[in-house]
């Protein structure tokens, strides 16, 4: 009792003296920051709105911090204080650094016309040829030339859209632009970003962000648009009940351009190809610094983050750095990343991150301050809890090892043997795999590491897993899934997950015999060969389904088991697949259909996860 009562108190300490933290240094940025407002032109005369928190003292020269955004420069005024006390930019004001946000071409208090994932125009001929790359060149020219003490060095850094629009200006090549950091970038939102996952559409995100977010924005206005009121609490049956895409579309009203310009486009055309950010990465100056830091169970953009640090490694010159870090979507700018749900990290990875590599990545490019040596790549490896560094990532150590799926609900390191042996499951587009453990309810930011045990219970989940590890077994880098199988039906969506099984009594009662989710991917058959030209499957022909998975960096324990799951829905998250080969868009009420699935473990097809083994 009294152990309970002195953590209480310690734990009352602990959040008095934040408190007091933050009206300290509430009171200190009023005093010392005066806060401007004023539109910025941009070349073809469009002004952009722009809130500039800059230092009063101005006995020295400051650097500028610099983030565009879609989601407003609120609050509006210049009386009007956004909570930097609250969020860790304190440390930036701190140290005398110009706070900049802005509201992108076309959204709230800018004017012009707004453009989803604005695609770059490498073509620019005029003044009148604009994108997000060129308002940022015109943005940071009016800055250095017109913010008062300013020390001439800009960065750049952002989360998510605001991530797009860091990678927007990294294109941008103005000379006083010193370091970027595109943080959860979306990066191609047909391929794994929020939008599609391998060209499946993750339905229940977009519809409720675009039914808001997408609506008109006539004139600009401080106030945003809110997003469709559910009217129920269950999403799970919501969806359901709401059948299909064609549906929701009329939910929406006809009052959402992206959402229909979404529907127009159910294939890899070139409408998602322009908005590949890894087209013109070679943009990017030479002298140029780039830090990309994601989050390795970012429900949004886990991809982008992943793919555009691998893009730029292969095309572009540039110092460019990656930190993965435990994290949900944008988990690494909060007050806490010790923890997701119920799995723990045993330390604050969020502060190590912004203390020991952010502000050192700004300080030392826009300061001149401070040594700096950060390694090729920071990644923190769930399951053992330890930041590890690498110069390349993957690592050179990282072997793609198959693990094959076995009869018997086995996995194994050996090729099966035998003939003909497969396991079959029912898909019942009626009755869909939950894509978490509490799938009725708004998405929750650890589903990506939630208890998978929902799901091994059910009959239209396939569920291997290897004997119980001797050793602990680290994988670092990208996921591969090679299926073989046969389809009673012309199309099929197929997930793989991959789960670390915790011992029945693991140390921590809240983790015993816990099925951590680990990574999961979808991917719909009829694009097997193209996501430009989809092709049926044939029905009882045995065909091969191979797809990648975002990079993990997870260490399996000595008593843990690996295990994977197959399965053909993750809803709602992902929408139905109808399970024919039809336009999913425009596949009506009846259009629905069961699948028998029987994928393939024996000799001659040997269905397997291609693990990136870390053989040291
Ligand atoms: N990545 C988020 C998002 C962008 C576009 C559509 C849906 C979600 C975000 O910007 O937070």
């Amino acid at each position: 009792m009294m152990v309970r009562k002195l953590n209480l108190l310690f734990l009352f300490l602990i959040s008095f003296a934040a408190v007091a933290q933050n009206q300290q240094d509430s009171l200190w940025i009023r005093e010392n920051y005066t806060k401007i407002e004023v539109m910025v032109p941009m070349r073809d005369g469009v002004s952009l709105f722009t809130s500039v928190y800059a230092p009063k003292d101005n006995s020295e020269k400051h650097p500028i911090l610099f983030t565009r955004t879609p989601y407003s420069c609120s609050p509006y005024g210049k009386d009007q204080w956004r909570a930097f006390w609250n969020r860790y930019e304190r440390y930036y004001m701190r140290e005398g650094y110009i706070i900049v946000t802005q509201d992108v071409r076309g959204r709230y208090m800018s004017e012009g016309k707004f453009v989803d994932v604005r695609p770059f125009n490498k073509d620019k001929k005029s003044a009148t040829d604009i994108d997000e790359a060129s308002d940022t060149y015109d943005a940071i020219d009016w800055m250095v030339k017109n913010i008062p003490a300013n020390n001439g060095n800009v960065g750049v850094k952002g989360i998510s859209y605001p991530g797009f629009y860091s990678t927007m200006a990294a294109y941008s090549r103005h000379p006083a632009l010193k370091a970027v950091s595109p943080q959860a970038p979306m990066t191609d939102q047909y391929m794994g970003d929020d939008e599609h996952h391998n060209g499946v559409f993750f339905a229940m995100d977009n519809f409720f962000f675009y039914s808001g977010f997408g609506k008109p924005r006539p004139v600009p206005t401080t106030k945003g648009s809110s997003g469709y009121k559910l009217p129920t609490q269950d999403r799970y049956q919501f969806f359901l009940d709401t059948k299909t895409i064609r549906n929701l579309t009329n939910l929406l009203k006809d009052s959402v351009a992206f959402w229909k310009e979404i529907i127009k486009h159910p294939d890899y055309d070139a409408f998602w190809q322009a908005m590949d950010t890894r087209n013109f990465v070679t943009q990017i100056p030479d002298a140029l610094p780039t830090l990309i830091v994601g989050g390795l169970f970012d429900a949004e953009d886990c991809y982008g983050a992943w793919r555009l640090y691998e893009a730029i490694e292969k095309k572009a010159h540039n110092d460019n750095k990656l930190v993965m870090g435990p994290w949900y979507h944008g988990q690494w700018a909060s007050n806490d990343g010790s923890k997701l749900g119920p799995v723990k990290f045993e330390s604050n990875t969020a502060l190590y991150y912004q203390n020991q590599i952010e502000i050192p990545f700004f300080d030392h490019y826009l300061k001149d301050k401070g040594t700096y040596a950060l390694p090729e790549a920071t990644v923190f490896f769930s399951g053992e809890n330890k930041w590890r560094t690498f110069d390349h990532w993957p690592p050179t150590s990282s072997k793609l090892t198959p693990l094959y799926l076995q009869s018997g609900q086995k996995l194994s390191w050996q090729v099966p043997a035998g003939k003909s042996s497969f396991s079959e499951y029912t898909s019942d587009p009626e009755k869909p795999v939950p894509y978490a453990k509490n799938a009725e309810s708004s998405r929750y930011n650890h589903y990506m590491v939630d208890d998978q045990r929902f799901a091994s219970r059910r009959t239209d989940v396939l569920t291997f897993q290897t004997e119980v590890l001797t050793d602990d077994i680290s994988l670092a880098g990208m996921l591969t899934a090679e299926l073989f199988s046969a389809v009673n039906t012309t199309d099929v969506d197929f997930v793989v997950k991959l789960i670390d099984v915790f011992p029945d009594k693991s140390g921590d009662v809240a983790m015993d015999s816990y099925q951590m989710l680990v990574r999961g991917e979808i991917m719909r058959a009829r694009y097997r060969n193209s996501f430009e030209k989809p092709e049926p499957l044939a029905p009882g022909k045995v065909e091969k389904v191979r797809f990648d998975l975002p990079d993990v960096a997870h260490t399996f324990k000595k008593g843990h088991r690996i295990m994977v799951h197959v399965q053909s829905s993750w809803f709602p998250l992902a929408e139905r697949s109808p399970q024919k080969f039809i336009n999913i868009f425009e596949a009506g009420e009846g259009d629905f259909q069961k699948a028998t699935i029987r994928i393939f473990h024996d000799a001659a097809h040997s269905s397997r996860i291609l693990l990136p083994v870390m053989t040291k």
